[in-house]
């Protein structure tokens, strides 16, 4: 085991208990909850010592982390990597260290039924946690949030203000997700004594450090720890089956009602479950669906118990979505209709933020969907921010959610029972953050997960399996590489999620093949599988601004003739069997460093600034004519039309 990595494996030995155990309700502002925001400016430091572990045998958590060295201002969120212009803090691989002083309010500190929980977004990738120079956890893996309740040490020190403390480490090995490996290069003449480098077997940069919102969120001591809804319907009645979870107390006394839109409650129950009956519904449609896409209804749940001599009482109000999501041989239904998926791959990533939250992002993002006409994307490769769902929910954009695994390592290594019991893991955190948005239709465990090799299909099926018992309402599938052989995985899965570069990584060049090879590869699937299929990834990399007609790989006009070469292929299986296309990809974005990739990959149809190439007009005038041929789309919802190569597109 490298150095490096025994450094993270020494931290993880010190307290096995991780951070996460409940905590997976975004946190809400209640009458009965208050949540302050630690984003903006951090106080930072990595720790170049060869061995990375300065700042734990220092112990910087003890004090300010101004007296134990430099600091520099960070932003939260965002990725550190680039935000200076130290090359070697952009690729850093080891321990960063986040310090910031907050005040906690006195009525916080003084009311002991008040619970003090301090919650990440996400960091990336393994983080420990101080108040005040004690430890209050741990966590692993990035793209998913954490928490840890504070109540305990802040009141240690009442009225004075309170230092937190965030050590992430970045580094990947084997049996992280995603998996990469920390490799020491000793040869004396050639490298610098101690020199190593992390190498990641997936395309995109390894960007690092605290990537979503910091938050302070109070919470009673008797308090909803978690809620669970199913919906269906019959005819025009909804149904919401719901399950509240209560801590704190053994019998708390639970009340649930359903509001509209128009403030409206339109059901009501008590009890920790129940079945909610909703007269005419309002179902839950995708985007181009319905002229009413993203309803949302309001789940309003009051928990009232009595803790020692106090009366204590929680709210928190939760958007639903009524809806469906089933799956035949050949159709992916959403509430009984056929739904096809014409949408993107997307990474979170941009200029300077790398892959922190960013509101201006996330909204001009969800216009260009729009402006796409496109109905879904798929998390490739992890997790999405919790934000980013709540805006699918709203706009009524489909989503398919992905775990944080990918890699293209041909090693057995990534399959072995340590991967396995962490991967689980990320799958149930991502059941539990995500299985109320009525945006996720799917869950993703996998993309290309080396399915050539024999490892990969037990490990497969039990990933399927165990997400099927955390959510029984939605299908399963993982992303596999069409040229791969066919067998490991696939039969456990409920849709076939095919992503494939012809003409590109094979064939260079030969745009006339594509027609021919994608057939082949839609018949061979189905015919073996007899399941829908989604184009889950096919695209080409095109450098903007880099022309040639006839085309030539990298310029826009090769970029736009794959995409119809593609396109009229789709065309005839999505009659049959073919339930979506997904291209790849939105945006340009980071990788690493390799003479495969221009400062980037470039397959985005959108520059990495979110300029249109000339692919993205490809792709909105085939999407707007996808969603006005189902027929369920009202005439153009008003918005307009806009001129598109000489034709009117509506938007
Ligand atoms: C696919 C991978 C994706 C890559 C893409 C590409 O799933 O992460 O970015 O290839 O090479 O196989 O552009």
């Amino acid at each position: 085991m490298g150095r490096l990595l025994f450094a993270v494996c020494v931290v993880c030995a010190w307290d096995a208990a991780h951070l996460l155990g409940g905590g997976m309700l975004f946190p809400r502002d209640s009458p009965t909850r208050e949540v302050k925001e630690l984003n903006g400016l951090w106080s930072f430091r990595a720790d170049f010592s060869p061995g990375r572990n300065a700042g734990f045998q220092q112990a910087w958590f003890s004090g300010p982390l101004r007296e134990s060295g430099p600091v520099i201002d960070m932003p939260v969120p965002a990725s550190y990597n680039d935000i200076t212009q130290d090359a070697r803090l952009r690729d850093f691989v080891g321990w960063v260290w986040y310090e910031k002083e907050v005040w906690i309010a006195v009525r916080w500190l003084r009311d002991g039924n008040t619970r003090i929980m301090l919650r990440v977004g996400s960091a990336h990738y393994y983080s420990v946690v101080w108040v005040n120079g004690e430890k209050v956890g741990q966590h692993e893996g990035g793209h998913l949030p954490f928490e840890a309740d504070i109540g305990a040490v802040a009141r240690k020190r009442n009225g004075t203000s309170c230092r937190i403390t965030i050590a992430v480490n970045n580094t990947l090995d084997f049996h992280t997700l995603p998996p990469g490996r920390v490799e020491y290069l000793n040869h004396p003449k050639r490298y610098p004594s101690g020199y190593f480098v992390q190498s990641t077997h997936f395309d995109f940069f390894n960007y690092a450090g605290i990537h979503r919102s910091v938050l302070l969120y109070t919470t009673p001591k008797v308090y909803i720890d978690d809620i669970t809804v199913v919906t269906n319907f019959s005819d025009s009645t909804g149904l919401l089956s719901y399950q509240v979870s209560v801590v704190g107390s053994t019998r708390p006394s639970v009340r649930v009602s359903l509001v509209d839109q128009d403030e409206k409650c339109v059901a009501s129950s008590a009890g920790s479950s129940g079945l909610l009956k909703i007269v005419n519904i309002n179902l839950w449609w995708p985007y181009l669906m319905h002229e009413k896409p993203g309803y949302l209804y309001t789940l309003e749940v009051q928990v009232t118990a009595e803790a020692g001599n106090s009366f204590l009482e929680d709210m928190y109000s939760l958007p639903v979505g009524v809806r469906t999501v089933q799956v035949t041989s050949t159709q992916f239904l959403i509430n009984n209709k056929p739904f096809y998926f014409h949408g993107v791959n997307k990474h979170e990533d941009s200029d300077i933020r790398g892959k922190g939250l960013d509101w201006p992002l996330i909204v001009k993002d969800f216009n260009l969907l729009k402006w796409l006409g496109a109905n879904s994307f798929r998390t490739s490769h992890y997790p999405y921010a919790e934000e980013v769902l709540q805006m699918c929910d709203r706009h009524g954009i489909v989503v398919i959610a992905n775990s944080s695994h990918t890699s293209i390592l041909i090693q057995s290594y990534i399959f072995e029972n340590a991967s396995l019991a962490h991967h689980l893991v990320v799958m149930e955190e991502l059941v539990r953050r995500d299985k109320n948005h009525p945006s996720v239709v799917m869950w993703s465990v996998a993309n290309e997960p080396a399915a050539e090799m024999p490892p990969a299909g037990p490990y497969i099926k039990t990933l399927v399996a165990h997400t099927k018992l955390l959510d029984w309402t939605r299908p399963v599938t993982f992303i596999t590489n069409s040229n791969f052989a066919m067998d490991h995985g696939v039969p456990y899965v409920d849709v076939v999620c095919l992503n494939s570069y012809f003409s590109w990584y094979q064939d260079q060049g030969h745009l006339e093949v594509i027609s021919l090879q994608l057939n082949e590869q839609f018949e061979d699937w189905h015919g073996k599988y007899q399941k829908p299929i989604i184009q889950s990834e096919y695209g080409a990399d095109a450098v903007p601004g880099l022309h040639n007609d006839p085309p030539l790989m990298f310029t826009e006009e090769y970029q736009k003739a794959m995409l119809e070469s593609y396109h009229s292929t789709f065309d005839q299986k999505r009659k049959k069997y073919l339930v979506g296309e997904l291209v790849w990809n939105f945006a340009d974005f980071m990788t690493g460093q390799s003479i495969m990739r221009v400062a980037g990959n470039k397959k985005g149809i959108f520059t990495r600034q979110r300029q249109p190439k000339a692919g993205a007009y490809v792709i909105r005038e085939r999407y707007w004519r996808i969603a006005n041929e189902t027929g369920v789309m009202p005439a153009c919802q008003g918005l307009g039309t806009v001129a598109v190569n000489g034709r009117s597109i509506p938007i």
